[in-house]
């Protein structure tokens, strides 16, 4: 750690004489949301990893994230320069729902407003009519709803499953899925719950059905640690990414933190729920980064403004 104090005196240094900001997710290694905590960056979900960099006065934004996260940023602001550690970070969501097949199903059923989730492609976004994030996609879907529109949803089919249950709206679902969230099993669950019968238990609405209906508590990331910071339990069992246990914990350092069974195993180990591109954003590459300049994230400018739209309603949203 020696080693990780001098790297983290250095990305200091650069992100001052460089004018850049560190914008990173909850998934995201605990000393990467320690830097961007103490620069003045921001440590958030993707909504407001979306809102802070769009009102940022940085010229260069370094995207501690996957890529989805940083072409946001990009098509909100695309006079500054957006860096990710890596651009090889991506998401089994965007890499699910290729924009030919996805617009092709778009057309098949024109008829259905297009609501797309945040973890999509800026191609994905182009054709899409709203953008949301697990945060408000309940919300919008109702919305919709209530004014008797019929849905299109991608890619997300247990988070798309979830807004359908809680929304009642009518929704088509695309059927993709992400690799860390499907892996939370509800008979380990279980088991746990009765071994932890005081705990409460969260989980992100990516997760299974079966899952999710075990839950407490069914939220976004932010929501979640929410109900760690103000629900009486002491015990919470988790079942989201194990990269938001760093800030649950600086949060609510009194409570005590399970991760939920990924694989039915029962296994309570925290490293068993970790996205892997989440993972390759380090202390190294960010470094390494601020230095090359080499891993900037380019989008099309007509795409960009393209997908600018459905994503400007997302910000503006008021449920
Ligand atoms: O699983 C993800 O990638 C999440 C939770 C993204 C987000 O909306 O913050
Ligand atoms: Fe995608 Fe899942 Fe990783 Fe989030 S945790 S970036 S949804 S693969």
């Amino acid at each position: 750690s020696e080693r990780k104090a001098a790297l983290k005196r250095e990305i200091r240094e650069l992100l001052k004489s460089q004018n850049a900001a560190i914008v990173a997710h909850y998934y995201t290694d605990g000393d990467l949301q320690e830097l961007a905590d103490e620069t003045g960056g921001c440590v958030s979900d993707s909504l407001e990893m979306a809102r802070f960099g769009a009102h940022h006065e940085a010229e260069t934004l370094v995207v501690c994230g996957v890529k989805f996260m940083g072409e946001t940023a990009k098509i909100l602001s695309p006079e500054k320069t957006i860096l990710m550690p890596t651009l090889e970070a991506t998401c089994s969501l965007d890499i699910g729902c290729p924009i030919e097949e996805f617009s092709a199903f778009c057309d098949q059923h024109p008829e259905r407003t297009v609501v797309v989730y945040a973890n999509t492609s800026a191609a994905v976004k182009a054709r899409a009519d709203w953008v949301v994030t697990s945060s408000i996609a309940v919300d919008v879907c109702a919305h919709l709803q209530s004014e008797g529109k019929s849905i299109l949803w991608a890619p997300d089919q247990h988070l798309g499953r979830y807004i359908q249950q809680k929304s009642g709206a009518d929704m088509l679902l695309w059927n993709g899925s992400c690799i860390v969230h499907e892996e939370f099993k509800a008979e380990a669950l279980k088991d746990l719950k009765r071994v932890y019968e005081d705990a409460a238990v969260l989980v992100h609405p990516e997760s299974p059905l079966a899952v999710t209906e075990l839950a407490d508590v069914v939220g976004s990331t932010s929501q979640l640690l929410r109900a760690v910071r103000e629900r009486p339990e002491q015990t919470f069992i988790v079942a989201t990414d194990a990269g938001i246990f760093y800030k649950m914990q600086q949060q609510a350092p009194d409570k005590v933190l399970i991760a939920a069974p990924t694989a039915g195993t029962g296994a309570t180990c925290r490293s068993c729920a970790h996205c892997p591109w989440m993972a390759m954003n380090g202390l190294e590459s960010l470094r390494n980064v601020l230095l090359n300049k080499d891993q900037e994230i380019l989008v099309d400018p007509e795409l960009g403004r393209k997908a600018m739209i459905p994503l400007q309603r997302m910000l503006d949203f008021r449920p």
